[in-house]
């Protein structure tokens, strides 16, 4: 692309490089059995900084794609010896969905019919060879930004707004998933603020907000190595690793120590508060068992004077 002496023309380019930008780092793959086709479209893609790798057939393709997540794109030949490019599509997509990898289909001469195929067994998109360069570009280019869009948007229906931790939705999900696959490896803890409300009452809600946000950065830096969300207003979940309930009492006194001795500064004033701590094994039943085995431990906490761990 080149820059003409005006400003529209400047603010494209920095769209384009910005665009390009997000494809470093990202691999893609180009499976087909012509070596040529492979080296036109590998310097194509280089050209768009993508991490460059090759297959000759799909089932080399397919090897390579189970084996390393950070392929973000694939472009697959139809007609390839020991497996096809639908063949692999197909494959492909039980483990790996239209969000996550990127599927491009490519076929010659005599390609009539292929494109609708291709796109019914799972590619994003088709193109025919030979194509023109710009179409090539183009096409990528808006694959990736779609892929790129869907992952922006998870990301955001992942997490709470006002804290940037996973909200409860998300937490759920992947809470009842690692309790299922492992359930003896973990312990549960429900955190609660303290007479939060009077906080709200003293401070204002912009005060409490401050404190929650701060709160939540705490339980980040501390709890960097776990699943942590905030699961309602001033509750939050830390999912640890382990089974020694000894090891998670003490990490979580650990933290409400530290939590207690912080100083929340709310407009130059400062003010302190504190947190109780429900902890619960699980390996015993449903998510919904095991937060309800914590949120008793809580309830306790709550009943013996606050700022406490039970289990
Ligand atoms: P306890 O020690 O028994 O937990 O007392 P508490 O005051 O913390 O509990 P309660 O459930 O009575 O009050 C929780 C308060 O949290 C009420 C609500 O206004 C406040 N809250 C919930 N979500 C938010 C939020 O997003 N921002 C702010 N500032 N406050 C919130
Ligand atoms: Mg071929
Ligand atoms: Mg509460
Ligand atoms: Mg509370």
């Amino acid at each position: 692309y080149v820059i003409k002496d005006n400003r529209d023309s400047y603010l494209y380019a920095v769209k384009l490089v910005s665009r390009l930008l997000r494809n470093q780092g990202c691999k893609a793959l180009v499976a087909d059995d012509s070596m040529i086709s492979r080296a036109v479209m590998r310097q194509m893609l280089e050209k768009q900084l993508f991490t460059v790798l090759e297959a000759q057939d799909g089932e080399q393709a397919l090897h390579m794609l189970k084996e390393d997540y950070e392929i973000k794109l694939l472009l697959t030949d139809y007609a390839m010896p020991t497996m096809d490019g639908f063949e692999l599509v197909k494959a492909i997509r039980n483990n790996r969905g239209r969000d996550e990898l990127a599927i491009i289909g490519l076929s010659g001469a005599g390609s009539h019919g292929l494109s609708a195929k291709f796109i019914k067994f799972g590619a994003n998109d088709f193109l025919a060879k030979p194509f023109m360069n710009e179409e090539f570009h183009c096409r990528i280019m808006q694959t990736m930004e779609q892929l790129n869009l869907i992952a922006e948007i998870k990301e955001y229906a992942h997490r709470d707004y006002l804290t940037g931790l996973y909200n409860r939705r998300f937490f759920c999900q992947q809470a009842e998933k690692l309790f299922k696959a492992k359930p003896e490896q973990y312990i549960l803890a429900l955190l609660d603020l303290d007479l939060f409300k009077s906080i709200n009452d003293q401070y204002g809600h912009e005060g409490g907000d401050s404190v929650l946000t701060q709160v939540a950065d705490l339980l980040k830096s501390v709890f960097n190595h776990c699943m942590v969300a905030r699961i309602g207003g001033e509750e939050f979940a830390v999912v640890l690793p382990g089974n020694d309930m000894q090891v998670a009492e003490r990490a979580m006194n650990d933290f409400r120590n530290r939590l207690a001795k912080t100083q929340f500064d709310i407009n130059g004033e400062i003010l302190f508060s504190t947190v109780s701590i429900g902890l619960a094994f699980c390996n015993h039943g449903s998510l919904s068992q095991i937060m309800r085995a914590a949120d008793k431990a809580l309830y306790q906490a709550k009943a013996q004077q606050r700022n406490r761990v039970v289990v």
